[in-house]
């Protein structure tokens, strides 16, 4: 049996966007998984298994997968399937810009919009942690962060124009099926629903309509979290 070390969260929250990429593929490929889970603080269900202090985290028999991208491509390459996470290299490789770009580009202008709202999400004995270290990597408080919501909205708005005009050729990043390009940028918003009521997209915006096709697609694993819908 599988094993998931995913992110754990205050009651139902579950909104590690890497591990979301995660789930998100175990659930594409029909995997069936047991689930443990770390926070900030407490990395207990790794003891013993591997020194990493992150989610998610793979386990299958002897085989310990660490980093969301290792863990895809482990996947790929051991379970196949009828549509595939990735349908060839050249999916491998777009995939793999997304894997550097999302964290590099979007976590940036993402982070400041809900931090505020993400410590609420996390355990009591960890917010101290939270904000201290988010704090110091914006610069300024989580409540002045989130003043500069419109701006951030607008920012993350013109990034994703690329993004728009290839939805307008197909549903998915992946083309007709979703695939891993799509669960990369979908953990991005599953992250701000398992925190932040704020909608930082339009309700006309293609985007939200691929957001809404993929949390569709996936709505048992999703509805069994805590989140905010829109
Ligand atoms: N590059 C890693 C990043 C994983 C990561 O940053 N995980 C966060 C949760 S979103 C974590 O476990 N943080 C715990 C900590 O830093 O103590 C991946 O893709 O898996």
């Amino acid at each position: 049996m599988i094993r998931l070390v995913d992110f754990g969260g205050k009651g139902r929250h579950r909104f590690s966007p890497y591990a979301w990429r995660t789930k998100l593929a175990l659930a594409h490929l029909g995997l069936d998984y047991e689930t443990s889970e770390i926070t900030f603080l407490d990395k207990s269900a790794l003891a013993g298994v591997s020194d990493h202090t992150q989610a998610p985290v793979l386990i299958l028999g002897g085989d310990v997968v660490t980093d969301s991208w290792e863990i895809a491509l482990y996947m790929h390459a051991t379970f196949p399937a009828k549509v595939p996470l990735f349908a060839d290299d050249g999916q491998i490789a777009f995939a793999a810009y997304l894997n550097a770009w999302v964290p590099r580009v979007l976590y940036p202008i993402i982070l400041p919009m809900i931090a505020v709202d993400v410590i609420t999400k996390i355990l009591p004995e960890e917010q101290t942690h939270y904000r201290k270290t988010r704090e110091a990597r914006l610069g300024c408080s989580l409540e002045e962060a989130a003043l500069n919501r419109t701006a951030l909205t607008q920012d993350l708005s013109a990034h994703l124009e690329p993004m728009r005009a290839v939805l307008a050729q197909s549903p998915f990043l992946n083309g007709t099926e979703p695939g891993y390009s799509d669960y990369i940028l979908g953990a991005l918003f599953l992250w701000i629903r398992g925190t932040s009521p704020f909608q930082p997209l339009c309700a006309h915006d293609p985007v939200a309509g691929w957001r809404a096709r993929l949390f569709d697609r996936y709505s048992d694993l999703i509805m069994a979290t805590d989140g905010y819908e829109w």
